[in-house]
This record gives structure tokens, sequence and C-alpha cells, in this order.
């Protein structure tokens, strides 16, 4: 019993990315959390980076689907859960009866714990009998799960976090590490400090903040890896840097791979020519990459969602079997994962071409082995479809029912219309979210309310193959249900036995057991075991400690997890050697075209997770980039007649959207990158993924998000403007409109074609201002084009609109610190009149720092008048970047900027 005062903490694991990093939340009395690192966790050490330290501000029930919904006649129509899953599972058998098992499928994702995971394959693969199960991770690791089975025999990730500190260089390929992985991130900037030698490389064509850290940087054309990998393979054969005892005894099919690299690849100027990059950076990182034994690949999106993914991954892999650069501390590929959960998924055999516990769909042994564990009547013998597949065959009609869950296909698709499309044609489409308003629930017939972050439990496997316990600190609102209950009592309902469980620790359980089952040297061996796990109880469950499996028990009791894997020089396949592989280097499908002339590149931004159902909500994340953006070289930029600070209109052969134009200074010309945030809630026309071609790796089936080809033209306006509103406004009489979270408001930024005849009743009217009475500022200059006006209720500020015909527009960040104001003084109001702050000082511009909320235009001037040098200096200032540290990169780029302005400002 908690006898103090002290509030308990829970100790879980953050809701987002494949770090796992530990969080200790603690419930306060008036319904907030307060969220801190995990000192304990070996994944962060106490560390949270800016999404993780905001999660608090993601916990509210606003905007939460709390009870199951049918749509009948278009409007959703609250019912019971009864109601519900008996209309799905009653939908589920006469379609099943009428047209087989494979008209019904499941689209889940790595964002589900292992247990509701293991539950959905489960039920699938072995009770409905088909594999039409397919995840978010297809679109995300499924390259580097068919590039670990070709070399080493199974889905297996050989190293640990903390290779990456044991190691001499670090390689970070198609990765923005700083941005989406910041906590790994910072655990090499701070080795790089104790051990300036430590030499980091990143390959990636845009200058991201991650380079910011790097000591060499190759800015490759999109999809021209292979090339450089073989290169790089073709550079140590010819150079001697082979390691000719563990090629013989642990591998197969080198000379093959060396040949196929030689091809097109043994001359690194012509490397260099079709990388464009220059030759001297070429041959330093492969110079240095052979003269470093404790070498460290991670790789991420930039390698993994290609149509040449799988080849890039084996590529990678190639380059460390030759040297024998695996298996020993501070060396190895790293496949760095996503999402909380890509590894348990991969675990479960959540893909559609897997079986659970690392097993195998198309290896007899394999079915029969889980099947007669299972007891189950049927299974699937062929692999499902895969998630584009899928889509398509939904609008193709074979596919007539999908139940979705946890995630959001109709945003994070490529040809994300294709699959609107698709669902509108679905005979039964369900959805499983924690969220109402999301694009994909639009087109659902069924909702049902899951539980979130917080109030679930269960388990994740990050991406060192670390298994830590997601812990409930918060009551289940609503009707909500874990996502396993939910499918274990539709399960039920179809008649099937095997899912009477009671708890997710009786889940894992099962789960464990089945990865120990028959797991010997002599019977059927699977790396993947963590048979040590099972019989824990739901004491020793709730009280796990994060451990790596494979996890064995010690005569001790203890359990010991291993650190990194093929230390013995064993791999996974029947012979026990890894697979060189053979690859030959291609480009894109898609050529760049007239029509179609830059190259899109999609990925993350710092402070939002994906489809932002959880980021939007927190006004912590939403002012670092307020907006989706396009970035592009600046005389691309001119030759297609958009400036910076514009809109623009980009299209491809797909869809098109509308994005605000910038030089990141990062890009090569002939690319343009956009984010993949934004969505039909947030945005009025900033889908990227409606734009995305749904070309996919032919072994992998990962689409290409990192190339399609696209044009960027003029988006027209008339005027723009913003309004902050404490309320909800409709803005769809506007032609472009973003929605951004403000602490106590929202955030609109709008543009405009209509002429406004009379700017006051137009505005009033967008806001929903009533009666003569209204406290009510306004200027208007007719003849500019200008118009602003706010809205006071009882002396604060309630709402404002600015408009013009041009961009030069007041500072947000000055407003919203006027709607923290109980009342507004008269020079606030004087300001208001004017349009600008008259206080030096209140415009602190755009947030650097998330977590201080500190904003550019404070920093530069502490730079200038302070003399700041470093930043640590910054933060002893200022505070920024003295928390999570997401935004040194970012702090270390204006240090450099400011300074050079200063020293040109006085030159001139
Ligand atoms: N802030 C934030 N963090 C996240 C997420 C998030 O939504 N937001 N999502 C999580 C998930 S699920 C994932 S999968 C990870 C993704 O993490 P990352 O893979 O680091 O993220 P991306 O921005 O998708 O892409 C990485 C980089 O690949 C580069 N790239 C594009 N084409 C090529 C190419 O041909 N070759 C090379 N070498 N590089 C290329 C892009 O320019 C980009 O900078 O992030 C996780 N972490
Ligand atoms: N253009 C482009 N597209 C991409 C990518 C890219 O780089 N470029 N990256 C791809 C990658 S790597 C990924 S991982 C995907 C991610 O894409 P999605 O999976 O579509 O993105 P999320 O926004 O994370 O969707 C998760 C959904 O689950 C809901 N949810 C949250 N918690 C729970 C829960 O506990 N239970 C249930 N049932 N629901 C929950 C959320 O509200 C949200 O609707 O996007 C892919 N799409
Ligand atoms: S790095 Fe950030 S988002 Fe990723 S797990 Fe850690 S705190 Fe969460
Ligand atoms: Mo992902």
């Amino acid at each position: 019993m908690n006898l103090s005062l002290e509030p308990l903490s829970v100790r879980t694991t953050c809701a987002y990315c494949g770090v796992g990093c530990g969080v200790k939340a603690t419930p306060k009395g008036d319904g907030g959390t307060d969220i801190a690192g995990d000192s304990n966790h070996p994944a962060n050490f106490g560390k949270l980076c800016v999404k993780g330290s905001a999660l608090g501000e993601t916990l509210g029930l606003e905007g939460r689907l709390l009870h199951p919904q049918v749509r009948e006649n278009g409007a959703l129509r609250q019912v019971s859960w009864d109601a519900a899953l008996d209309r799905v599972a009653g939908q589920w058998q006469d379609i099943i009866a009428e047209h087989g098992p494979d008209a019904v499928a499941f689209y889940v994702s790595g964002q589900l714990l292992t247990e509701d995971y293991y539950i959905a394959n489960k039920l699938m693969k072995g009770y409905v009998g088909s594999a039409n199960i397919d995840t978010n991770s297809r679109l995300c690791m499924s390259s580097a799960v068919a590039g670990h089975k070709r070399a080493f025999g199974e889905d297996l990730v050989p190293v640990s976090y903390e290779d990456l500190e044991l190691a001499d260089m670090v390689v970070l390929v198609g990765s923005n590490t700083a941005w989406c992985h910041p906590i790994l991130f910072q655990r090499i900037a701070r080795i790089k400090e104790t051990r300036p030698h430590v030499k980091l490389v990143v390959i990636d064509p845009r200058r991201t903040a991650t380079c910011e850290l790097a000591d060499l940087h190759l800015s490759v054309k999109q999809g021209t890896d292979v090339w450089l990998f073989n290169g790089l393979l073709s550079y140590l054969a010819r150079n001697g840097a082979v390691d000719a005892e563990f090629v013989a005894r642990h591998t197969n099919g080198m000379a093959e791979a060396v040949a196929a690299a030689d091809v097109d690849c043994a001359d690194p100027a012509a490397v260099a020519r079709k990388c464009r990059i220059e030759l001297p950076v070429l041959l330093e990182f492969y110079k240095s990459f052979a003269a470093t034994a404790r070498v460290v690949t991670a790789f991420s999106m930039g390698v993994n969602q290609s149509s040449a993914g799988t080849d890039k991954v084996n590529s990678i892999i190639n380059c460390h079997l030759l040297g024998g650069r695996i298996g020993q501390p501070g060396m190895g590929p790293f496949s760095i994962t996503g999402q909380p959960n890509a590894m348990g998924g991969r675990e479960v055999g959540g893909l559609a071409n897997m079986l659970a516990a690392h097993m195998d769909l198309e290896r007899g042994e394999h079915r029969e082995l889980v099947q007669t564990f299972w007891q189950s009547p049927r299974m699937a013998d062929k692999a499902g479809l895969k998630a584009v597949d899928l889509f398509r065959a939904i609008e193709d009609g074979k596919v007539k029912a999908v139940w979705i869950i946890a995630t959001n296909p109709l945003v994070s698709l490529p040809d994300a219309d294709q699959a609107r499309r698709a669902l509108e044609k679905c005979e039964l489409v369900v959805a499983t979210d924690i969220m109402q308003n999301t694009d994909t629930n639009a087109c659902a017939h069924v909702l049902l309310p899951a539980l979130g972050w917080g109030e679930k439990d269960g388990t994740v496997t990050n991406s060192e193959r670390r298994i830590s316990r997601q812990r409930a600190f918060l009551p289940a609102p609503g009707e909500a249900l874990p996502d396993w209950q939910i499918l274990c009592r539709f399960a039920q309902r179809m008649g099937y036995e095997g899912f009477d469980f009671n708890s997710a620790h009786e889940i894992f359980d099962e789960h464990a057991r089945l990865s120990g089952y028959r797991n010997t040297a002599d019977d059927v061996p699977r790396a993947f075991n963590i048979g040590a796990l099972a019989g824990l109880g739901q004491q020793g469950y709730d009280a796990l400690e994060p451990v790596q499996w494979p996890v064995t028990r010690l005569e001790s009791g203890d359990l010991l997890g291993q650190a990194r894997l093929f230390g013995d020089g064993r791999f996974a396949h029947a012979d026990g050697k890894a697979r060189f592989i053979a690859v030959v280097p291609r480009l894109p499908v898609n050529t760049i075209c007239e029509d179609y002339p830059l190259a899109l590149n999609t990925g993350r931004v710092r402070d939002h997770w994906h489809t932002m159902t959880r980021t939007g909500k927190a006004p912590k994340l939403a002012d670092h980039v307020a907006e989706s953006f396009v970035d592009m070289h600046p005389q691309d930029a001119l030759l297609h007649g958009v400036r910076a600070g514009e809109l623009a209109r980009i299209s491809t052969a797909w869809g098109s959207m509308v994005a605000r134009v910038q030089h990141g200074g990062g890009i090569a010309r002939g690319s343009v990158f956009i984010p993949i945030h934004w969505n039909g809630q947030t945005a009025s026309d900033a889908r990227v993924g409606a734009l995305v071609n749904p070309v996919v790796d032919p072994v992998s089936g990962e689409p290409e998000f990192k190339h399609t080809p696209v044009r960027v033209e003029q988006f027209r306006l008339n005027w723009h403007g913003f309004i902050l509103s404490r309320r909800e406004l409709n803005l769809d009489s506007v032609a472009h409109w973003t929605r951004i979270q403000g602490r106590d408001f929202a955030r609109y930024e709008l543009a405009g074609r209509q002429s406004i005849a009379d700017f006051a009743s137009w505005a009033r009217n967008l806001l929903g201002v009533q009666g003569e009475q209204a406290d009510w500022l306004e200027y208007e200059d007719r003849s500019a084009g200008v118009y602003r006006a706010v809205h006071l209720v009882d002396d604060r500020i309630d709402q404002c609109i600015f408009l013009s015909p041009r961009q030069d527009m007041p500072s947000r960040a000055w407003l919203a610190g006027l709607f923290s104001k109980e009342q507004l003084s008269e020079i606030d109001r004087v300001g208001l009149l004017v349009g600008q702050p008259v206080e030096k000082g209140a415009d602190t511009g755009p947030t650097v720092c998330s977590c201080f909320g500190v904003g550019r235009n404070t920093i530069c001037n502490a730079i200038v008048q302070q003399d700041l040098q470093t930043v640590a200096q910054v933060t002893a200032c200022l505070k920024a970047g003295g928390n999570c540290g997401s935004c040194v990169p970012e702090i270390k780029k204006l240090l450099v900027e400011t300074r050079v302005a200063v020293a040109e400002e006085r030159a001139a």
C-alpha cells in the first residue's frame, strides 16, 4: 500500500519510436500526467526526446473514440459491443461461406502490443485459415526483414545500441536519426564527445539535422545506394580488406557477390558519378571503412522504402560479411526500427508471408509445428496479400471485408486516393482506433474503440530486440477495450476455440511457450526463443525488466538476455552459414519525365508522429514545423515559378496537394522533400500519400516512398491570412487551410481565392461572431486589401484574424502569447491594431526548443547580444537544448548562421 503522499509512478515504455525508451509516468490529481525518462531503462537511461516528453499533452480525451459505432444510411450510430461484434462476425461468416477465407483480411500495425498482434495473427492464420493479414510494417521494415532472411536465414538484428557506442565508425544510411531516433542519436553524440576519433558518416540525399554532427556526408542521388555499397564491396575485395577465414568458414556466395559488384561498380570514379558525389568524398568513406574494424552501419527508411530496398539491405550486409564485421562488439549491420513494436510484430509473424514465432508460412514443418501447438482447425498454407496488393484486391472486389487496426492507411499508403476508392467499394470496413475522426474512420462501417497508450498493458520490442513492458496508469475511458480483447471476443463469436484469454499476460505466456516449443538444435531450431519467459505468472510479468531476446534462464533463476547474435559465426540457414547476395544495381522504376521533372522524397519532421492523430494534440509539438512544406533547391523553385514562403501545388501521376515552398538549404537540385504527417483533419489538401507511386520492391513488397516523379507549380491565390481562435471553426469555404494546435486555441493558416467585398461581415461570419454588442477591434485598409480584427470577450482575446494580399503577416508567436493573458493591456491593444508587438522581445519567432518553448529570434538575439559561441552557452543562457537535446543540431546551425550574418553586417 502506498501510505506516503507521493503520487505513484508507473514505469512504462514510450508510445512512439523503435528506440523504445523507458518512461516514468506519474498521474497527477488534476487529471494530467507527469512524464519523465526512466533512468533504469537501458535504452535511454532517463533521457526522453521531445515527442516522449510531450506524451502528457496527448492523453486528454478530446477527440477520442469511446463507444462502438455502426454506420447506417451514412450516419454513425452508437451501439453496444455485442451488437457491433455480432454484426462483424455475422458478415465475416457469410462472406467466408460464400467466397472462402481469402475474401476477408486484416490490416494491422507495428503500434499494436505483442499480445494484440499475436491474437490477430493466430486468429487469421490458424482459424480463418487465410494469411490475408498484413501490417503497416510492410511500408516500413519489410525490406530489412527480407534482407535479413536472405543473408542470415532468419529475420535477425545482430547488434545492440551499445555497439553504436563501442564502434569506431558509425555509418547512418537513409536515416535522419537526429529527428527520428533522437535518443539513439544522442548516445552517438555523447560518444563522439568522449572519443572524438569516432567517425560519423551520413548517407542521405538531403543535408538533414543528422548531418550537423557528421564527419562525412555523402549526399548520394536518391536510389543509388546499391552502387555505393557494391562499389565498397568491390573496393574492399580489391584492397585486401577481406577476412578470408571468416568468409570461408561462415559464409557462402562471396565470389558471386563480388563478381556482380565488379560489373558496374569496380571503378570508384564511375560510382561517384552515378551517386552524384565527389570522388574524394567517396574514397574517404571507402578508405575509412576498410581501415576500421569496428563499424556499425545503421539504416532506416532511405534504404528500406525503395523498389530496390531488399537489395540495398543486402548490399550493406555483404560489406559487413566480407570483413567479418559482425557478431563482435562495436560492429554489424543495424536495421533501426520505426514503430514502438515493429520488432514485436515480426516476432509474432504479423506480415502476410510469415508465421508466428519467427517461422515460415511456406515451410511445411513450421506450419505443422504451429498448428499442433495451437491445435487449430486449419492453417493458411500460402502467403497472403501484401499491403499494396491488399488494397488493390479490395478495389477489385476480391477482398470483401477488411478490418483495420491501429493504422491510418488513407494517409499512409502510397496512392492513398486508391486506398480511399478501395474502402468506398468494400462491403465491410471495420476500424479499431483510439480517435473518432481520422481519414480512414470516415470510410468505416463499424468503428471500435481501443485503449490507448497509458491505458493498455502488454509488451513491445525495440530495435535491439529488447522486450519491455508497457504498463497502464490511466483508467479505461468510455467503453474502450484492449485490442486483444476486442479480437478475442470476435473470435469467440466466430465459434473459434483457443481465444479464452483473461489478460495480456496469459497471451504473452502462450507466445513465449510457442517460441520455445520444439526449439532445439535437433528438432526445429529458431533463433527467436523466449521460452524462458513462459510461466512468469502475473506478478512476474508485471515486474518484468527489459530484456533482449533470445532469453535464457540461469540456474540461479535469473533471466539472461543476449546483446548480440552470431558471435559464434553460426547463422540461421540450414548449413549454419550466412549468404552473400549478388545484387545488380537498378534505378527507381519511375523515370523522371517532362511532365513530372523532379523526384519526390518523403519523410518525417522532428516533432510529429506519422498521421498526427496523437502529436497533433500537443501544443508543445505544434510549432517547430507548423505546416506542410515542400523543400526544394532555390534554382528549381525559380525554374518552376514558385517562391519560398508561398504555397505551391505539387502533382504526380497519382494525385496532388498543396504545401508551402521552403529552401531548407539541404536539398540537391532535381529533388523535393515533403513531410508525411498532414492529413484531412489537419489541412485541407496536404496528404502526400496521395502523390506517392505504388511501385513496390519485388522481394519485400515495400513501396517506393522516397522516389516519385513530381511537378511543382504556382498555387494562385488572392490573399493570405490566419486565425487564432478559442473555438473550432469550419473553413471549408477557404481555398487552403492548415489547423495547428495552440495551448488555449487553434491556429488556422489560410489562403483564399475569392474576392471579399465586405471584410467585416465575411470575417464575423467565418469566426461565428454574432451580435452588434461583440467587443470587436478592427482595422481595414480597403485599397491595400489588408484587414485585421480581434474579438474580445471580457477583456480577454477570444479570436483574431489577419488578412493581406501579401505574406508579411504579424508574428504568430507574439499573438499566441496574448492568448495566455487573462486580460489584455493597453499596449497589447495598440499592438493588435498596428499589427505588430509594441514591446521589444515580444516576438520570439518560431519554436526551436519545444521542451522550453524557446523561439528562433530569442536564440539569435542572445547569440548576438551575449556573444555566445557554443550550444552549452546557449543552454546556460536560455535553457534551450538542455532537456531532450533534439534541437541541439538546429542550435548549432543557428550559431553558425547568426555569426556569419553578424560578420557580413560588420564587413558591409
Ligand atoms: N519524429 C518522428 N520520428 C519517428 C517517426 C515519426 O513519424 N516522426 N516515425 C518512426 C518510424 S515508423 C520510422 S519508420 C522511422 C523512420 O526514420 P527515418 O528513416 O530516419 O526517417 P525518414 O524521414 O522517413 O527517412 C530518412 C531519410 O532517408 C533519406 N533518403 C531518401 N531517399 C534515399 C536514398 O535513396 N538513399 C538514402 N541513403 N537515403 C535516402 C531521406 O532524405 C530521409 O532524410 O522514424 C520513426 N521515428
Ligand atoms: N509518403 C510516405 N508514406 C509513408 C512513409 C513515408 O516515409 N512516406 N512511411 C511509412 C511508415 S514507415 C509507416 S510506419 C507508416 C505509418 O502510418 P500509420 O500507421 O498509418 O500512421 P499512424 O498515424 O501512426 O496511425 C496509427 C493509428 O492508430 C491509432 N492508434 C494509436 N494507438 C492505438 C491503439 O492502441 N490501438 C488502436 N487500435 N489504434 C491506435 C492512431 O490514432 C492512428 O489512427 O507510414 C508509412 N507511410
Ligand atoms: S527516442 Fe523519443 S520517441 Fe523514440 S522512444 Fe525515445 S522518447 Fe520515445
Ligand atoms: Mo515506420
